[in-house]
Protein backbone atom coordinates (compact mmCIF):
# COMPACT_ATOMS: atom_id res chain seq x y z
CA UNK A 1 0.00 0.00 0.00
CA UNK A 2 1.15 3.55 -0.71
CA UNK A 3 1.44 6.07 1.47
CA UNK A 4 0.49 10.12 0.87
CA UNK A 5 1.10 13.08 3.45
CA UNK A 6 -0.81 16.00 3.34
CA UNK A 7 -1.34 19.06 5.96
CA UNK A 8 -4.01 21.60 6.17
CA UNK A 9 -7.25 22.95 8.37
CA UNK A 10 -10.33 21.81 7.74
CA UNK A 11 -13.32 23.10 8.77
CA UNK A 12 -17.61 22.70 9.30
CA UNK A 13 -18.86 23.36 6.49
CA UNK A 14 -22.85 24.70 7.06
CA UNK A 15 -24.77 23.83 3.98
CA UNK A 16 -28.16 26.09 3.28
CA UNK A 17 -31.72 24.33 3.29
CA UNK A 18 -32.80 26.83 1.33
CA UNK A 19 -31.06 29.16 -1.82
CA UNK A 20 -31.04 32.67 -1.41
CA UNK A 21 -29.11 35.51 0.47
CA UNK A 22 -27.38 34.06 3.55
CA UNK A 23 -29.31 36.19 5.95
CA UNK A 24 -32.33 34.56 5.28
CA UNK A 25 -31.74 30.99 5.76
CA UNK A 26 -33.14 29.75 8.73
CA UNK A 27 -31.68 26.32 8.82
CA UNK A 28 -28.33 24.53 7.90
CA UNK A 29 -26.88 21.06 6.97
CA UNK A 30 -23.67 20.47 9.30
CA UNK A 31 -21.26 18.84 6.99
CA UNK A 32 -17.33 18.71 6.84
CA UNK A 33 -14.67 20.30 4.36
CA UNK A 34 -11.30 21.38 3.92
CA UNK A 35 -9.19 21.12 0.66
CA UNK A 36 -6.74 18.99 1.49
CA UNK A 37 -9.04 16.64 4.18
CA UNK A 38 -10.66 15.93 1.36
CA UNK A 39 -8.12 15.05 -0.74
CA UNK A 40 -6.99 12.97 2.04
CA UNK A 41 -10.51 10.80 2.25
CA UNK A 42 -10.47 10.62 -1.38
CA UNK A 43 -6.80 8.67 -0.93
CA UNK A 44 -8.66 6.85 1.57
CA UNK A 45 -11.38 5.79 -0.30
CA UNK A 46 -8.64 4.79 -3.23
CA UNK A 47 -7.30 2.44 -0.27
CA UNK A 48 -3.79 4.39 -0.49
CA UNK A 49 -2.53 5.06 3.01
CA UNK A 50 -3.56 8.82 3.75
CA UNK A 51 -1.86 10.83 6.75
CA UNK A 52 -2.83 13.91 7.33
CA UNK A 53 -1.11 16.66 9.47
CA UNK A 54 -3.23 19.21 11.27
CA UNK A 55 -4.84 21.00 14.09
CA UNK A 56 -8.79 21.10 15.73
CA UNK A 57 -10.13 23.00 17.83
CA UNK A 58 -10.96 21.41 21.16
CA UNK A 59 -14.55 21.61 20.72
CA UNK A 60 -17.62 19.98 19.73
CA UNK A 61 -16.88 20.37 16.13
CA UNK A 62 -13.49 19.51 16.13
CA UNK A 63 -14.87 16.04 17.60
CA UNK A 64 -17.12 15.90 14.23
CA UNK A 65 -14.05 16.66 11.77
CA UNK A 66 -12.06 14.26 14.09
CA UNK A 67 -14.54 11.18 14.14
CA UNK A 68 -15.30 11.54 10.68
CA UNK A 69 -12.07 11.35 9.24
CA UNK A 70 -11.21 8.22 11.63
CA UNK A 71 -14.04 7.01 10.02
CA UNK A 72 -13.19 7.35 6.58
CA UNK A 73 -9.71 5.69 7.33
CA UNK A 74 -7.59 8.94 7.43
CA UNK A 75 -4.04 8.49 9.85
CA UNK A 76 -5.07 10.67 12.16
CA UNK A 77 -1.83 10.29 14.39
CA UNK A 78 -0.76 13.89 13.64
CA UNK A 79 -3.92 16.02 14.31
CA UNK A 80 -3.92 17.37 18.17
CA UNK A 81 -6.63 19.25 19.44
CA UNK A 82 -5.58 23.15 20.96
CA UNK A 83 -7.22 25.16 23.04
CA UNK A 84 -8.44 29.01 22.33
CA UNK A 85 -8.77 28.61 18.50
CA UNK A 86 -12.21 27.04 17.42
CA UNK A 87 -12.75 24.92 14.63
CA UNK A 88 -13.02 26.69 11.46
CA UNK A 89 -16.33 26.91 9.60
CA UNK A 90 -17.40 27.70 6.59
CA UNK A 91 -20.96 28.83 5.49
CA UNK A 92 -22.22 28.58 2.24
CA UNK A 93 -25.10 30.76 0.22
CA UNK A 94 -26.31 28.73 -2.83
CA UNK A 95 -28.64 31.35 -5.45
CA UNK A 96 -31.34 30.41 -6.98
CA UNK A 97 -29.53 29.63 -10.23
CA UNK A 98 -27.18 27.08 -8.11
CA UNK A 99 -23.96 29.58 -8.08
CA UNK A 100 -22.84 30.22 -4.53
CA UNK A 101 -21.06 32.03 -2.17
CA UNK A 102 -18.57 30.72 0.84
CA UNK A 103 -18.10 32.43 4.12
CA UNK A 104 -15.12 31.69 5.77
CA UNK A 105 -15.02 32.15 9.89
CA UNK A 106 -11.21 30.68 9.78
CA UNK A 107 -9.19 33.58 11.09
CA UNK A 108 -8.28 31.73 14.16
CA UNK A 109 -7.88 28.88 12.58
CA UNK A 110 -6.25 26.14 14.91
CA UNK A 111 -3.81 25.49 12.24
CA UNK A 112 -2.41 28.72 13.44
CA UNK A 113 -0.91 27.04 16.46
CA UNK A 114 1.64 24.91 14.24
CA UNK A 115 5.11 25.72 14.29
CA UNK A 116 8.02 24.32 11.46
CA UNK A 117 9.03 22.75 14.55
CA UNK A 118 6.03 20.75 14.67
CA UNK A 119 6.90 18.73 11.59
CA UNK A 120 9.12 15.74 12.71
CA UNK A 121 10.87 13.29 10.28
CA UNK A 122 8.97 10.14 11.88
CA UNK A 123 6.16 11.64 9.92
CA UNK A 124 7.54 11.19 6.74
CA UNK A 125 8.17 7.01 7.77
CA UNK A 126 6.58 4.98 4.80
CA UNK A 127 5.58 7.88 2.43
CA UNK A 128 5.68 8.15 -1.28
CA UNK A 129 4.28 11.26 -1.83
CA UNK A 130 3.82 14.79 0.19
CA UNK A 131 0.64 16.64 -1.41
CA UNK A 132 0.79 20.23 -0.28
CA UNK A 133 -2.07 22.73 -1.38
CA UNK A 134 -2.18 26.64 -1.84
CA UNK A 135 -4.80 26.95 0.56
CA UNK A 136 -2.86 25.97 3.82
CA UNK A 137 -0.35 28.82 3.20
CA UNK A 138 -3.20 31.33 2.58
CA UNK A 139 -4.31 30.92 6.13
CA UNK A 140 -1.48 32.89 6.82
CA UNK A 141 1.98 33.52 5.65
CA UNK A 142 3.51 32.17 8.34
CA UNK A 143 2.44 28.57 7.29
CA UNK A 144 4.82 28.98 4.59
CA UNK A 145 7.75 28.58 7.24
CA UNK A 146 5.89 25.33 7.78
CA UNK A 147 5.37 23.92 4.10
CA UNK A 148 9.15 25.02 3.77
CA UNK A 149 9.94 22.32 6.30
CA UNK A 150 8.30 19.72 5.28
CA UNK A 151 9.39 20.40 1.57
CA UNK A 152 12.64 20.01 2.80
CA UNK A 153 12.51 16.88 4.53
CA UNK A 154 10.58 15.37 1.49
CA UNK A 155 13.42 16.67 -0.75
CA UNK A 156 16.14 15.31 1.99
CA UNK A 157 14.51 12.04 1.66
CA UNK A 158 13.56 11.68 -1.66
CA UNK A 159 9.90 11.87 -1.60
CA UNK A 160 8.06 12.89 -4.66
CA UNK A 161 6.42 16.60 -4.07
CA UNK A 162 2.80 17.17 -5.39
CA UNK A 163 1.30 20.59 -5.00
CA UNK A 164 -2.10 22.18 -5.85
CA UNK A 165 -2.60 25.62 -6.01
CA UNK A 166 -6.22 25.71 -5.02
CA UNK A 167 -5.81 29.37 -5.13
CA UNK A 168 -8.84 31.25 -2.35
CA UNK A 169 -8.62 34.97 -3.15
CA UNK A 170 -11.39 35.30 0.19
CA UNK A 171 -8.08 34.46 1.90
CA UNK A 172 -4.86 36.18 0.34
CA UNK A 173 -4.59 38.39 -2.79
CA UNK A 174 -3.30 37.21 -6.01
CA UNK A 175 0.22 39.32 -5.89
CA UNK A 176 1.19 37.43 -2.56
CA UNK A 177 -0.28 34.19 -4.11
CA UNK A 178 1.77 33.91 -7.02
CA UNK A 179 5.28 34.52 -4.59
CA UNK A 180 4.21 31.88 -2.22
CA UNK A 181 3.70 29.60 -5.25
CA UNK A 182 6.92 30.59 -7.00
CA UNK A 183 9.03 29.94 -3.84
CA UNK A 184 7.53 26.56 -3.86
CA UNK A 185 7.45 25.40 -7.22
CA UNK A 186 11.44 24.52 -7.08
CA UNK A 187 10.47 21.57 -4.81
CA UNK A 188 7.60 20.18 -7.10
CA UNK A 189 7.75 17.44 -9.07
CA UNK A 190 3.54 16.67 -9.38
CA UNK A 191 1.71 20.18 -10.13
CA UNK A 192 -1.88 19.73 -10.57
CA UNK A 193 -3.94 22.87 -11.24
CA UNK A 194 -7.03 24.16 -12.93
CA UNK A 195 -6.27 25.79 -16.34
CA UNK A 196 -7.94 28.83 -15.27
CA UNK A 197 -5.93 29.19 -12.46
CA UNK A 198 -2.44 28.12 -13.90
CA UNK A 199 -3.34 31.55 -15.69
CA UNK A 200 -3.61 33.68 -13.15
CA UNK A 201 -0.68 32.49 -11.75
CA UNK A 202 1.73 32.68 -14.46
CA UNK A 203 -0.26 34.79 -17.22
CA UNK A 204 -0.84 32.24 -20.13
CA UNK A 205 -1.89 28.91 -20.57
CA UNK A 206 -0.29 28.31 -23.82
CA UNK A 207 1.03 24.86 -24.87
CA UNK A 208 4.11 26.13 -25.62
CA UNK A 209 4.48 28.69 -22.32
CA UNK A 210 3.15 25.79 -20.04
CA UNK A 211 5.68 23.77 -21.00
CA UNK A 212 8.54 25.97 -20.92
CA UNK A 213 7.25 26.56 -16.99
CA UNK A 214 7.24 23.11 -16.29
CA UNK A 215 10.98 22.95 -17.57
CA UNK A 216 12.19 26.10 -15.76
CA UNK A 217 10.71 24.72 -12.14
CA UNK A 218 11.87 20.86 -13.35
CA UNK A 219 8.37 19.72 -12.86
CA UNK A 220 7.92 16.53 -14.40
CA UNK A 221 4.61 16.39 -14.47
CA UNK A 222 2.35 19.23 -15.08
CA UNK A 223 -1.22 18.34 -14.71
CA UNK A 224 -4.10 21.12 -15.99
CA UNK A 225 -7.36 20.28 -14.51
CA UNK A 226 -10.26 21.67 -16.74
CA UNK A 227 -13.27 20.27 -15.60
CA UNK A 228 -15.82 19.95 -18.41
CA UNK A 229 -13.14 20.15 -20.78
CA UNK A 230 -11.32 16.78 -19.31
CA UNK A 231 -7.63 17.20 -18.27
CA UNK A 232 -3.76 16.91 -20.47
CA UNK A 233 -0.58 16.41 -18.71
CA UNK A 234 2.76 17.65 -19.91
CA UNK A 235 5.54 14.52 -19.77
CA UNK A 236 8.64 13.92 -21.10
CA UNK A 237 8.24 17.05 -23.29
CA UNK A 238 4.83 16.25 -25.04
CA UNK A 239 1.24 16.74 -24.06
CA UNK A 240 -1.50 14.27 -23.41
CA UNK A 241 -4.75 15.33 -23.13
CA UNK A 242 -7.88 13.18 -21.68
CA UNK A 243 -11.79 14.39 -22.43
CA UNK A 244 -14.27 15.09 -19.71
CA UNK A 245 -16.76 12.00 -18.31
CA UNK A 246 -19.94 13.23 -19.39
CA UNK A 247 -22.11 13.70 -16.18
CA UNK A 248 -24.62 15.67 -14.71
CA UNK A 249 -23.08 17.99 -12.13
CA UNK A 250 -25.16 19.25 -8.71
CA UNK A 251 -21.96 20.21 -6.91
CA UNK A 252 -18.49 20.93 -8.15
CA UNK A 253 -17.01 21.61 -4.77
CA UNK A 254 -14.25 19.16 -4.15
CA UNK A 255 -14.11 17.83 -7.43
CA UNK A 256 -10.92 19.21 -7.92
CA UNK A 257 -9.32 17.33 -4.60
CA UNK A 258 -11.18 13.96 -5.48
CA UNK A 259 -9.23 14.50 -9.20
CA UNK A 260 -5.45 15.09 -7.42
CA UNK A 261 -6.61 11.63 -5.50
CA UNK A 262 -6.98 9.80 -8.43
CA UNK A 263 -3.93 11.13 -10.27
CA UNK A 264 -2.03 9.87 -7.39
CA UNK A 265 -3.36 6.58 -6.90
CA UNK A 266 -2.86 5.98 -10.74
CA UNK A 267 0.85 7.73 -10.89
CA UNK A 268 1.78 5.28 -7.97
CA UNK A 269 -0.12 2.59 -9.65
CA UNK A 270 2.03 3.07 -12.77
CA UNK A 271 -1.14 3.60 -15.25
CA UNK A 272 -0.07 5.06 -18.95
CA UNK A 273 -0.19 8.89 -18.40
CA UNK A 274 -3.86 8.96 -20.87
CA UNK A 275 -5.02 6.66 -17.84
CA UNK A 276 -3.86 8.30 -14.89
CA UNK A 277 -5.42 11.49 -16.92
CA UNK A 278 -9.03 9.10 -17.56
CA UNK A 279 -8.72 7.88 -13.81
CA UNK A 280 -8.43 11.22 -12.21
CA UNK A 281 -11.12 12.94 -14.83
CA UNK A 282 -13.48 9.87 -13.34
CA UNK A 283 -12.93 10.68 -9.50
CA UNK A 284 -13.33 14.23 -10.19
CA UNK A 285 -16.66 13.27 -12.71
CA UNK A 286 -18.09 11.37 -9.46
CA UNK A 287 -17.45 14.18 -6.93
CA UNK A 288 -19.78 16.33 -8.88
CA UNK A 289 -22.43 13.99 -8.83
CA UNK A 290 -23.23 14.27 -4.99
CA UNK A 291 -23.86 17.35 -2.90
CA UNK A 292 -20.69 18.02 -0.68
CA UNK A 293 -17.24 18.18 -0.75
CA UNK A 294 -16.05 15.21 0.33
CA UNK A 295 -19.30 12.91 0.30
CA UNK A 296 -18.57 11.99 -3.58
CA UNK A 297 -14.99 10.88 -3.07
CA UNK A 298 -15.31 7.86 -4.78
CA UNK A 299 -14.47 3.58 -3.31
CA UNK A 300 -11.54 2.74 -5.73
CA UNK A 301 -14.21 -0.32 -7.01
CA UNK A 302 -16.78 2.50 -7.87
CA UNK A 303 -13.83 4.32 -10.10
CA UNK A 304 -12.78 1.28 -11.64
CA UNK A 305 -16.62 0.49 -12.94
CA UNK A 306 -17.16 3.96 -13.76
CA UNK A 307 -13.87 4.18 -16.30
CA UNK A 308 -15.13 0.21 -17.94
CA UNK A 309 -18.71 1.27 -18.14
CA UNK A 310 -19.94 -1.59 -16.09
CA UNK A 311 -23.86 -1.69 -15.30
CA UNK A 312 -24.41 -1.23 -12.11
CA UNK A 313 -27.38 -2.95 -10.74
CA UNK A 314 -29.53 -0.95 -8.42
CA UNK A 315 -32.38 -3.62 -6.83
O1 LIG B 1 -11.62 22.18 -2.40
C1 LIG B 1 -12.78 22.16 -1.59
C2 LIG B 1 -12.57 23.09 -0.45
O2 LIG B 1 -12.41 24.36 -0.98
C3 LIG B 1 -13.70 23.12 0.55
O3 LIG B 1 -13.96 21.84 1.08
C4 LIG B 1 -13.42 24.00 1.72
O4 LIG B 1 -13.15 26.17 0.91
C5 LIG B 1 -12.63 25.23 1.44
C6 LIG B 1 -11.19 25.29 1.75
O5 LIG B 1 -10.68 26.41 1.71
O6 LIG B 1 -10.54 24.31 2.05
Amino acid sequence: QFGILTMGDAMITLNPATTGPLRFVANFERKVGGAELNFAIGCARLDLRSKWISRLGKDEFGRVIYNFAKGEGVDMTDVAYVEGHPTSLNIKEIREDGSGKTFYYRYHSPVLTMEPEDITEEMFKDIHIVHLTGVFMAIDRKNLDIVHRVLSIAKEKGILVSFDPNIRLKLWSIEDARAAYHDVFPYVDILLTGRDEIKSIIGTDDDKELADFAQRYSISQLVIKDGGEGSALYIDGQWVRKEAFSVTPVDTVGAGDGFDAGYLYSYLHEFEPAKRLEFANAVGALVTTVSGDNEGLPLLEEVLSFVNQEEVVER
